[in-house]
């Protein structure tokens, strides 16, 4: 009898570990990826049934590892606040110039040699910075100091010709036919090119586009693994190759998974080593027409450092010449850049920049606006 006993204590027990391990499997296929359940390998539905557990869980665990909890993007209203305080005169010796214009007793030869200096050194560039001052000395000469206001909304004005407000700064993520759009970043080593795809990511996501992440910068290992921390924070998927291998084939594979998932975007990481023009052409160039047999590119950014002037803009024109640019996205538009670079690197392109780094922070990217670029300058510190 006390044997019986045991024996049915035995079966009850083992049918509810069943049961539970039953149920807890049903729940995790009825309730795909989210909400993501890390510490799934590592303990157990139940103590007792370790080796269920075991079976179980490979049917059950999505196949991307995805992050604990997904994070939630700024909405991108509320960066602009942010790049305000980064581009405003305490901090910014360009907008300190301009605003020095404004509050100035005299505008004599002095003050407008001051200007000119200041502008050439906040990376306006020479052209730019001419056209800048002979409009404001023609239409400043006389009243600047007897009346700021209209002195203020002629620096605006001029300043927002030079900015470009006719430019169409939408990026272009949706593709045709049912195909996900195609983003390629390019640029130079360091610029920010992984930054901006993690962030960019986000924006997207938050938007409620689906993204696919091409690690096609393959010359590091460690590359793709900063790309894939990104991806994992939003719950996007990362396709990533061998290190040292093909990058076109990376970025086919992800577009082609972009394709099979019904995804909106995929978004292309990739190196770049400046090592000759032509290497650079032949890798850029085969990347693209790679993509291009499963679906059209439909944006080219490339990431510009803003803190490199002149030599930023130099790198600009390698790359605009092996690849068709759409878009620039300026990074690093925070600390000691002097924010001038906008107007030449536009006109050396000929192509508009469509968003800024403010700073390594997920949500530190915002799109540019040309009217909340120059505010910013012009604000009162
Ligand atoms: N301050 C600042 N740092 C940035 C910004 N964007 C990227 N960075 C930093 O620049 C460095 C290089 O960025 P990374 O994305 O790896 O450049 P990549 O080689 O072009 O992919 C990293 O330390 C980033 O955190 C930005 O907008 N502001
Ligand atoms: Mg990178």
């Amino acid at each position: 009898m006390d044997l019986f006993f045991w024996y049915l204590m035995a079966a009850v027990a083992v049918v509810l570990v069943v049961a539970a391990v039953t149920i807890v499997v049903s729940r995790r296929r009825a309730l795909p990826p989210a909400p993501p359940t890390p510490e799934l390998p590592a303990s157990p539905a139940s103590p007792g049934a370790p080796e269920q557990a075991a079976e179980a869980a490979p049917e059950s665990v999505a196949p991307e590892p995805v992050a604990p909890a997904l994070e939630e993007p700024e909405p991108p209203a509320s960066r602009l606040t942010r790049l305000r305080r980064r581009l405003s005169a305490s901090t910014n010796p360009f907008a300190r110039g301009l605003l020095g214009l404004l509050a100035a007793d005299r505008l004599d030869a002095e003050a407008w040699d001051d200007l000119e200096a200041t502008l050439i050194t906040s990376d306006l560039g020479v052209g730019p910075t001419d056209e800048l001052i002979t409009a404001l000395r023609r239409e400043l000469a006389i009243d600047a100091v007897s009346d700021p206001d209209r002195a203020r909304r002629v620096l605006r004005a001029e300043l927002l010709k030079l900015v470009g407000t006719d430019a169409d700064r939408s990026l272009n993520v949706t593709g045709a036919d049912g195909l996900p759009g195609v983003v390629l970043v390019v640029g130079v080593n360091g610029t920010g090119k992984t930054t901006t795809i993690g962030k960019l990511s986000r924006v997207l996501v938050a938007e409620g586009h689906s993204v696919v992440l091409a690690a096609a910068d393959t010359f590091r290992a460690a590359a793709a693994d900063q790309l894939q921390t990104w991806g994992s924070r939003v719950g996007v998927p990362v396709v990533r190759g061998p290190e040292g291998g093909d990058p076109a084939s990376v970025a086919f594979d992800a577009v082609e998974t972009g394709i099979a998932d019904g995804a909106d975007v995929v978004v292309v990481d990739t190196a770049g080593r400046l090592h000759t023009k032509t290497g650079l052409m032949d890798e850029l160039g085969k990347i693209k027409r790679v993509i291009e047999r499963k679906a059209p590119v439909t944006e080219v950014l490339l990431v510009i450092d803003a803190t490199t002037g002149q030599n930023g803009l130099a790198q600009a024109r390698v790359f605009a010449e092996v690849v068709d640019v759409t878009g620039i996205v300026l990074s690093k538009l925070d600390g000691s850049a002097k924010g001038g670079i906008v107007v030449p690197v536009q006109r050396e392109l000929g192509v508009p920049v469509k968003l800024i780094g403010l700073g390594e922070g997920p949500d530190d990217l915002a799109p540019f606006d040309a009217e909340g670029f120059v505010d910013a300058l012009l604000q009162e510190a």
